[in-house]
């Protein structure tokens, strides 16, 4: 057996935090783990050092479901994204051990590809309309079939996912929370405006999607839903603040928008009432913050059961390691919908030399056994971490809302 002798937390800062589990057997063998929990960095870092690496030793790395049940149900505390996350780095290490022992890459071990690859999106962002749309088109010369859209709202300082910086989106922007101001007013007049717009300039072929950030109600959002219905989204994302998963039976009274939602879900417990009563059609629960590879494939099982596909968050926050663990699950599981991609930036991928490739609009995982993905670590010790806070959101008149 390979047996796990040695494991380590690397934190390294090109350009972004990132929290790294790295795994050693006996044999030499080594596994990579992403561990980044965006804003919480070191919680997670500590609860591995402190109470997971020591009950790792010794362990048959082969065991990952053992381990796995070892984390979840031996910690006593269940769930939680510090947890989940920390669970997911270990969960993913071993899935890049067994891979490279078997000298296959993961997706092989997984079942095999499902598919030639997995369809992702882009991010075009904009403070204008126009603006918008121009960076869209951009990403429709570079080939992307799938484009997330958000533009700035006339009247607000600036929202979420419209960036400075129009290639790398880094909302983790500050060393104390930055504030942003909210109205939903003026939010719900402008969606509508950028996605007739963007029918009009980019055409039908496209698919168009939205991220509401959890700022809506409920009958807001089965308001907006109604609204962007004529330019057939693709999906609304995080209309609501999902603790209330019943909240998503009133949205869909509404509107046939289809509807994703979970970025922040960290078990299977966080989607069963939407995936059960079919109140979602995409789950977007992700690798490092769900459990890892393990979790999520029973969390899309689930979904398969109810036609609900997976649609993975993919954000800067997520290192290459989760990139490629996600590109495996996608390419595996059946009932794939699509993975959200943002470009890291060159210092992150020379950190984090990695397999995987991008053609077309679509995304492979590559061949390379394990995961695919490697960690400089004589250059990620050049990066010091960094403290970076997530912006809060207040209303216009003070009231924190959701971000
Ligand atoms: O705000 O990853 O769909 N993507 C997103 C992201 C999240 C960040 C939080 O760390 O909503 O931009
Ligand atoms: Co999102």
């Amino acid at each position: 057996m390979p047996k796990i002798v040695a494991a380590r937390v690397i934190v390294t800062c090109p350009g972004r935090n990132f929290v790294t589990l790295k795994i050693e057997c006996d044999d030499g063998t080594t596994g990579l783990g992403d561990a980044t929990l965006n804003g919480r960095e070191l919680a997670v870092a500590a609860y591995l050092t402190e109470h997971v690496v020591p009950c790792l030793i010794g362990r048959d790395a082969h065991r990952i479901e053992d381990i796995w049940q070892y984390l979840y149900k031996g910690a006593y505390w269940r769930r939680g994204p510090v947890t989940m996350t920390a669970i997911a780095a270990v969960d993913m290490a071993l899935w890049d051990i067994k891979g490279k022992l078997a000298g296959l890459a993961v997706y092989q071990l997984l079942g095999g590809a499902c598919r030639e690859g997995a369809i992702v999106y882009g991010h075009a962002n904009g403070t204008t309309i126009e603006e918008t749309i121009e960076a869209a088109r951009e990403y429709q010369r570079q080939g992307y079939r799938a484009i997330r859209l958000q533009c700035g709202v006339p009247g607000m300082a600036s929202t979420y996912g419209v960036s400075k910086d129009k290639d790398f989106y880094e909302p983790a922007d500050s060393d104390l929370p930055t504030e942003n101001v909210w109205s939903t007013a003026k939010y719900l007049r402008v969606v509508p405006e950028l996605f007739a717009a963007a029918r009009e300039a980019l055409g039908w072929d496209v698919h168009l999607l939205h991220d509401i950030h959890h700022r809506l109600t409920p009958i807001e959002a089965g308001r907006l839903g109604k609204d962007l219905e004529p330019y057939r989204p693709f999906w609304l994302e995080d209309a609501t603040p999902a603790e209330n998963q019943a909240a998503f039976r009133l949205i869909r009274q509404h509107t046939t928008a289809p509807l994703a939602v979970g970025e922040v879900f960290n078990s299977i417990w966080d989607a069963k009432t939407l995936i059960e009563e079919q109140l979602i059609d995409y789950i977007r629960a992700t690798v490092v913050h769900a459990g890892g590879i393990t979790h999520l494939r029973r969390i899309a099982a689930l979904a398969d059961l109810y036609q609900v596909r997976t649609g993975c968050h993919g954000a800067t926050d997520l290192s290459p390691v989760s990139m490629a663990a996600a590109l495996h699950f996608d390419l595996s599981v059946p009932n794939f919908g699509i993975q959200e991609y943002m470009r890291h930036t060159p210092e992150t991928d020379a950190v984090f030399p990695h397999a995987y490739t991008f053609a077309d609009g679509m995304m492979h995982p590559g061949d390379a056994p394990g995961l695919g993905v490697d960690i400089d670590e004589a250059l990620a010790a050049g990066y010091e971490y960094k403290r970076a806070f997530l912006p809060v959101n207040r209303l216009e008149d003070g009231t924190l809302w959701s971000w």
